[in-house]
């Protein structure tokens, strides 16, 4: 921790998150109990592979005190995967939960991710430790990591380093993967009967995990917000100097989410949405011509300039694109010795040319060479695409460009085209948590301490009802296997928790569409300013576009 901090983090320090009702008298809760769960594809596979987590009931928390502990308990906190808003108060959450349920309790944090529970790399955190993190952005207060947890050997090495510091329950914050994951970890401890329960939190500013009981992942309000500041005051900087396009790239791996929040928030002239795009089979072709359509149009307005949102996962939602994806990603699992020998940039390059189907082979020839190489850079540790290092936004800059001046030769166009290319994702990761995700995230924590309390595994921490005050959220837990279905990974099925796309009968994709051709034509820039964290209710309490117009 630095030694000056600034005189916001200083004020924040002191906001007491606020807590559902059930959890108000600490994590010593009543539980209501629902009936047997299923799962959301897949069920017959998900229940053999997970033959005791399975079928676990939602759980509910009531109002009124339950038992407290009558032994301290031991927790261990890992966070996985991309920093997110608000993992500080969801650890805080965790340590004041435990707490209330006895004094004595302890906090242990694995360092540097899901390693730290592997390589035994930890540290006590204590009440001076938490004090310090309260309310702050970052993942720094243990670090994290991407580390897939998923053999035996590494679950018995967690095991083995957990009873040494006699430590009987784990908290896993992370997204959908690293959640899996920590339901694979509860399955083995069960099956073994190993004495450590295994809890989830929802971690991703991508905001795809999400479902009926999970209705949005901590960090994405804040992510947002931040993006949606920027935009905003990009806009105004496009309307004011009138000669730039801007293509901004937005974080947000797969799903368009962020994309869509930021839409809903800012009015863009453009807002390419991944999910819409696969389902109309949009070719890289037909983008173009939609973008440069809209640039000729504005300007014949004499408007040339203009704001153009691009998620980043897009690449991967273009059909053709999707093929070549999936056809690299088997590819570069089975060869992956043969591909690192190669030394030469071409050399690799033609290998795998030469390997792909003819479709694939016909596409990835089409590509620049720096997106193509972009294309066969590493995967992370779950075999995903690194879409943040694929210049999209560069790409789709360049190709409206041209089709411009083929528009131009032919006497279609007649404006000028200047671009600024822009790509937003580590600006928001980070962020002081919004109000709102200060107390989601403190809830998350405390409900998983809660679960604990009650003996419970393989379960994900779950607050809901979050469009109305803190006063009215009902908490709970809700079984992992129940999000689970087959997919495709590595070359291999694997059980995962099921990936929340935008949904295209959704209200924010609805409300999207209904405005999308105005906002194209017009200049309607929103420009949504700062999180606010002092002032009014109106200004400070607030709620993604995303969450209002699903749950309107
Ligand atoms: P998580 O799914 O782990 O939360 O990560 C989110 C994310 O921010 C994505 O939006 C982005 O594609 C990725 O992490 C970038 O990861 P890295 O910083 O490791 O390159």
């Amino acid at each position: 921790m630095s030694s000056t901090i600034s005189p916001l983090q200083k004020a924040r320090a002191s906001y007491k998150p606020k807590l559902p009702p059930a959890l108000k008298n600490g994590a010593a809760v009543i539980i209501k109990e629902g009936e047997k769960t299923t799962a959301m594809a897949d069920a017959g596979r998900i229940e053999q592979l997970f033959p005791k987590s399975y079928g676990s009931p939602v759980i509910t928390f009531e109002k009124g005190s339950g038992a407290k502990l009558q032994k301290p308990v031991n927790v261990g906190v890992i966070l996985s995967g991309g920093q997110a808003p608000g993992g500080h108060n969801v650890i805080a959450g965790i340590f004041d939960g435990i707490k209330s349920l006895h004094p004595e309790s302890r906090l242990f944090g694995f360092i540097g991710g899901p390693s730290g529970l592997v390589d035994n790399k930890y540290k006590e955190l204590t009440s001076d430790i938490i004090d310090q993190y309260r309310n702050t952005g970052g993942f720094d207060i243990i670090g994290s990591g991407r580390t897939k947890l998923e053999t035996n050997e590494q679950f018995e090495k967690g095991k083995e380093n957990c009873l040494k510091l006699e430590i009987s329950a784990l908290v896993v914050i992370g997204g959908d993967d690293s959640n899996t994951n920590a339901c694979l970890l509860a399955e083995y401890y069960q099956q073994k009967n190993v004495p450590i329960q295994v809890i989830g939190c929802p971690k991703t500013i991508d905001g795809d995990l999400k479902n009926e009981w999970i209705e949005t992942s901590f960090g994405f309000d804040t992510a947002c917000r931040v993006y949606s500041e920027l935009i905003g005051n990009i806009m105004r900087d496009a309307n004011s100097a009138r000669k730039y396009w801007h293509f901004i790239k937005l974080m947000g791996r797969s799903a368009s989410h962020i994309g869509l929040e930021c839409a809903l928030q800012t009015h863009p002239n453009i807002a390419l949405i991944s999910e819409e795009v696969a389902a109309k089979k949009q070719t890289l072709d037909d983008i173009v011509s939609l973008m440069a359509e809209i640039v000729a149009k504005r300007a014949g307005s004499g408007l040339n300039f203009g704001v153009a949102l691009i998620p980043e996962g897009l690449i991967e939602f273009i059909p053709e694109f999707k093929a070549l994806i999936s056809e690299l990603n088997d590819l570069l699992a089975h060869e992956a010795d043969t591909f690192a020998k190669l030394s030469s940039i071409s050399e690799k390059l033609v290998f795998v040319n030469h390997k792909l189907s003819k479709d694939s082979s016909y596409v990835f020839s089409s590509l620049p060479q720096d997106i193509q190489l972009q294309l066969c850079l590493d995967r992370d540790p779950h075999g995903n695409v690194q879409v943040s290092q694929i210049a999209t936004e560069k790409l789709l800059a360049e190709m409206v460009g041209q089709r411009l001046m083929e528009w131009k030769t032919e006497g279609k166009y007649k404006g000028k085209f200047a671009t600024q290319l822009h790509f937003f994702g580590y600006e928001g990761r980070c962020a002081a948590p919004s109000n709102f995700d200060a107390d989601y995230c403190y809830s998350l924590g405390f409900s998983a301490a809660a679960l604990i309390g009650v003996g419970k595994s393989g379960y994900m921490a779950s607050v809901r009802h979050l469009t109305k005050p803190a006063a009215e959220w009902a908490a709970g837990g809700i079984p992992i296997t129940m999000m689970m279905n087959m997919e495709r990974r590595h070359g291999e099925d694997k059980p995962v928790i099921q990936k929340a796309l935008v949904k295209h009968e959704g209200g924010p994709f609805l409300n999207f569409i209904k405005n999308r051709i105005m906002w194209s034509v017009e200049t309607d820039y929103v420009y949504p300013g700062p999180i606010q964290y002092f002032g009014p209710t109106e200004v400070c309490d607030l709620v993604t576009k995303t969450l209002e117009l699903e749950q309107a």
